[in-house]
């Protein structure tokens, strides 16, 4: 399966750095929320791959949802994590894919093809980006933090994300938002950033970072603290120490 998961993520790569500089047309599946090409062809690649080896799994799919075909296993995949970055020619998107046993995640890679980072986890072995481990922060005070968060594309909870950060600000040392929740929660699982929350996410793209997040050392929860599964749109990651301040601190 972990060969599989690369051979798809590195192949959808080749397909979104193809187009990276002719987009094509610019379709809107809600307002604000955009789709291109290369979404649906990167997408297209990783279920083909899948599929032609395990053709009895489930899929749940940025954009095709879910096909249900009644095995344990579902493929939870964002074929561009960071469309509106990939649009504008910002290098700061990814691929996405996650393994799920029933609603247990067992394995994900997010792979950031202009940079070739690649990070991947596998429960009980660890996170690694190109190889080598990673490890999240160790920072125990909120103000020593850098907080990641990321704006929806509905305009209500992005203002009230906003408005909670705007709140909250002085309890961080500084916040940043990057426009790929997967890349985000992978700079948590390296410790570059040391806690993230979102008020509206989705499973494919969080399925993956959840796990590499923690497997670095990380913590995964809804933001209200309690355990999260995978259609929850309200969650909170940290380096682990700090998790309860920052669950009390957003609230
Ligand atoms: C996007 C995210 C972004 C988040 C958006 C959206 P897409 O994913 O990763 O950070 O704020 O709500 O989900 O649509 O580019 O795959």
């Amino acid at each position: 399966m972990k060969s599989i998961m690369y051979n798809a993520a590195l192949e959808a790569g080749k397909v979104i750095l193809k187009h990276y500089n002719n987009i094509g047309n610019i379709s809107f599946k809600k307002p604000r929320s955009i789709v291109t090409k290369a979404d649906k062809l990167s997408e297209q690649k990783i279920m083909d791959i899948i599929g032609a080896k395990y053709p009895d799994h489930n899929f749940l799919t940025e954009e095709s949802g879910l096909i249900r075909k009644k095995s344990d296993y579902t493929w939870v995949i964002d074929p561009i994590d960071g469309t509106t970055n990939y649009v504008a020619g910002i290098p700061q998107f990814a691929v996405s894919i996650g393994l799920a046993k029933n609603s247990k995640i067992l394995m994900g890679l997010i792979y950031n093809p202009v940079s070739k980072d690649l990070y991947f986890s596998e429960e009980g072995k660890g996170s690694i980006l190109n190889g080598k481990k990673i490890k999240v922060s160790r920072k125990t005070k909120l103000n020593d933090c850098v907080l990641g968060f990321n704006l929806p594309s509905t305009i209500n909870t992005s203002q009230k994300t906003l408005s909670l950060i705007s709140r909250k600000y002085g309890d961080f040392r500084s916040v940043r938002n990057f426009g790929s929740a997967a890349l985000t929660v992978c700079y948590l699982a390296e410790g570059k950033l040391d806690a993230y929350f979102s008020m509206r996410i989705s499973a494919w793209d969080i399925a993956a970072a959840k796990i590499i997040l923690e497997e670095a050392g990380g913590k995964f929860t809804k933001l209200n603290g309690k355990p999260w599964s995978l259609y929850d749109r309200k969650v909170a990651g940290s380096n682990t120490f700090l998790h309860n301040k920052l669950i009390n601190t957003l609230k």
